[in-house]
Order: structure tokens, then C-alpha cells, then sequence
């Protein structure tokens, strides 16, 4: 890792079916103030954009890569298994079985081949981009302090007793 530099996430998700949920991961990246591009990549569909998008990240100032997938979700891991960069995978809700296939799928990589695998649906989008910042906050002290207060005003905005 560079110092200093800038480094970007990148969101990529299998269908246009997917932003739905994908776009929390944005708005909370946007909250942070963290850098993001969008992209749509199918490891089936789009297999050779897949290739070219995973090989080229790192040169293309990428730091972290979010995948979101559904199904049999081989996105993320077949991303991860073209880069070095931290990979992490948002099981989209399917369906048919409501996103346990796809949790499964992405959760379950064989070792060597890391995913860091976030919760099914949009609690999995949203902190897909808080550890993104996390990790992109190793090197970034504005994103450090960024999302430090958001943590602070996320635990201020608890009341301590029920209504
Ligand atoms: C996966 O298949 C996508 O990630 C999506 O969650 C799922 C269904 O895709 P569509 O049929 O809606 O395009 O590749």
C-alpha cells in the first residue's frame, strides 16, 4: 500500500436486479466520503468483462472491491481469485431461498481464496461500506476520522430507555 494515496472502492454487482440493495452500499460510501465507482459484472454473463475489470483494479487505483450476488453467487470469488486486493462479498436476497444459497455460495470459498462475506441484503450493502472505509481508513486519516464519527453519532443516537 502506497502512502498517502487515495484509494478508491469499487461496487460491482451480477444484474441491474441487484442495485436495488447495491445502492445502500453507495449512499453510506457517499456519507463517508469515500471514493466509489459502479459497475455491473456477471461472472456468468459477462465472464470476460469480469476478467479484464478483476485484473486491471489494483493498476486502476482500486483498493478494496465490494461484490454483490445472488444465487449461486461466484462473483466475488472469482474476482478474488484474480487479485490481491481484500474482496468483500454482499449475499443478495434471492427468491426462492431468500439469500441463503447466495450467503452460502459466497461464504464458503475453499481455502487461499478469500471473501470477507457481509450479512444477506441491505445490512450486508451497508456494512459492506463501513469496512470498505474501515480498511481504506488504514491509509486515509479523513476517512479515519470520517467514519469514527459516524460510529460516535450512530452510538449517541441510541436512547437509553424505551418509549
Ligand atoms: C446473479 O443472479 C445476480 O447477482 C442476481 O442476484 C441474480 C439474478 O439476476 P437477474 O436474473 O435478476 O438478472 O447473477
Amino acid at each position: 500500500m502506497l502512502k498517502n494515496k487515495s484509494y478508491k472502492v469499487s461496487i460491482v454487482m451480477g444484474s441491474q436486479s441487484d442495485f436495488k440493495t447495491m445502492k445502500l452500499c453507495q449512499k453510506m460510501l457517499r456519507l463517508l466520503n469515500v471514493k466509489f465507482e459502479t459497475k455491473i459484472i456477471s461472472a456468468h454473463r459477462t465472464p470476460k468483462r469480469m476478467y479484464e475489470y478483476a485484473r486491471n483494479a489494483e493498476r486502476n487505483g482500486i483498493g478494496v472491491i465490494i461484490a454483490g450476488a445472488g444465487g449461486s453467487a461466484h462473483l466475488p470469488g472469482m474476482i478474488s481469485s484474480l487479485t490481491s486486493l481484500p474482496v468483500l462479498g454482499v449475499p443478495i436476497e434471492s427468491k426462492k431461498l431468500k439469500g441463503l444459497d447466495s450467503l452460502l455460495s459466497i461464504a464458503q470459498m475453499p481455502k487461499g481464496i478469500p471473501v470477507g462475506t457481509l450479512a444477506i441484503g441491505e445490512d450486508g450493502a451497508i456494512n459492506s461500506a463501513l469496512l470498505a472505509a474501515s480498511i481504506i481508513s488504514l491509509n486515509d486519516t479523513k476517512i479515519k476520522n470520517n467514519l469514527k464519527k459516524w460510529l460516535s453519532n450512530q452510538s449517541k443516537s441510541v436512547k437509553k430507555r424505551p418509549k
